[in-house]
């Protein structure tokens, strides 16, 4: 999945389109280097951003999605509102990417009545303050216990389980010993029985093992992505979609996976 960002303030600037024409043309690039599938979002969730108002978020991603479902290409929306939601489904997206996991009123809802996919994540606090010593006693079953009274929400308001995708939101209220113990033991995940998403690119997490800024994670990026594959990922969401695509070619002639 490659990462197109619609904001002026995302915390990775590789991902940057600040007008649809832009974001269009980034997009076809993404599917040219293999991309499946597209997220657009609107709404910068790095620690420490602030939210965006619903009609400035509908004027950022709405006429995005709408120019790529045209395309036939398919289209994840990354939001957390409800409003947003309904408009991008109704404008040709096939999935909502929830970072708050469809808590808001409404959300589940709007979820069921389009009958797309959704990925529900894992996040400790919101992002304003979520980075702010996050503590847990056992990060693993605490994040996959979540997710399953999540999955369990959504089931009981008319989300089949088929339309549901689990995600253990990497860096997202967690502390760097958390992340590397969720992604060494993200197989436990697979027990939940819904395919498994994750995004690792260029995060924190990849500067603090390697030293590097944001603009140099590529190589620790695609190492992140393949350890999560071999561990059960289905979806890597990546903004370096041909590095990544090339690695999982090897990845996957070597295990016979066609
Ligand atoms: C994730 C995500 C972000 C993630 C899912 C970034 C929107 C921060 N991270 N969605 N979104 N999983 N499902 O670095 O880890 O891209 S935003």
């Amino acid at each position: 999945m490659g990462i197109i960002n619609v904001t002026p303030d995302s915390f990775s600037d590789g991902g940057l389109c600040d007008s649809p024409g832009r974001a269009i043309q980034r997009a076809v690039s993404l599917i040219e280097q293999g991309a499946d599938w597209l997220d657009v979002g609107g709404e910068s969730t790095r620690p420490g951003s602030m939210p965006v108002g619903v009609e400035e978020e509908l004027g950022r991603v709405i006429p995005v999605v709408e120019s790529l479902a045209s395309m036939n290409f398919s289209v994840s929306v990354d939001t957390s509102k409800p409003e947003v939601m309904r408009a991008a489904i109704k404008a040709g997206a096939g999935m909502i990417n929830d970072v708050n996991a469809l808590r808001a009123p409404g959300a589940l809802e709007a979820v069921a009545a389009g009958g797309v996919a959704a990925c529900l994540m894992h996040m400790k606090g919101d992002p304003r303050s979520m980075q702010i010593s996050p503590r847990y006693n056992d990060v693993v079953a605490e994040v996959k216990d979540f997710l399953l009274q999540r999955m369990n929400a959504a089931e009981a308001a008319g989300v089949s389980r088929e339309q549901l995708l689990i995600d253990p939101g990497f860096g997202f209220g967690k502390a760097q010993d958390h992340n590397v113990e969720l992604l060494r033991c993200l197989d436990q995940l697979c027990d939940l029985d819904a395919p498994i998403m994750v995004g690792l690119s260029r995060k924190s997490m990849l500067g603090k093992i390697t030293g590097n800024e944001v603009s140099n994670r590529v190589h620790a990026s695609v190492a992140a992505a393949l350890l999560a594959v071999q561990r059960g990922a289905a979806i890597v969401r990546v903004h370096d979609v041909k590095a990544t695509t090339d690695a999982l070619a090897v990845y996957n002639l070597v295990n016979e996976i066609v």
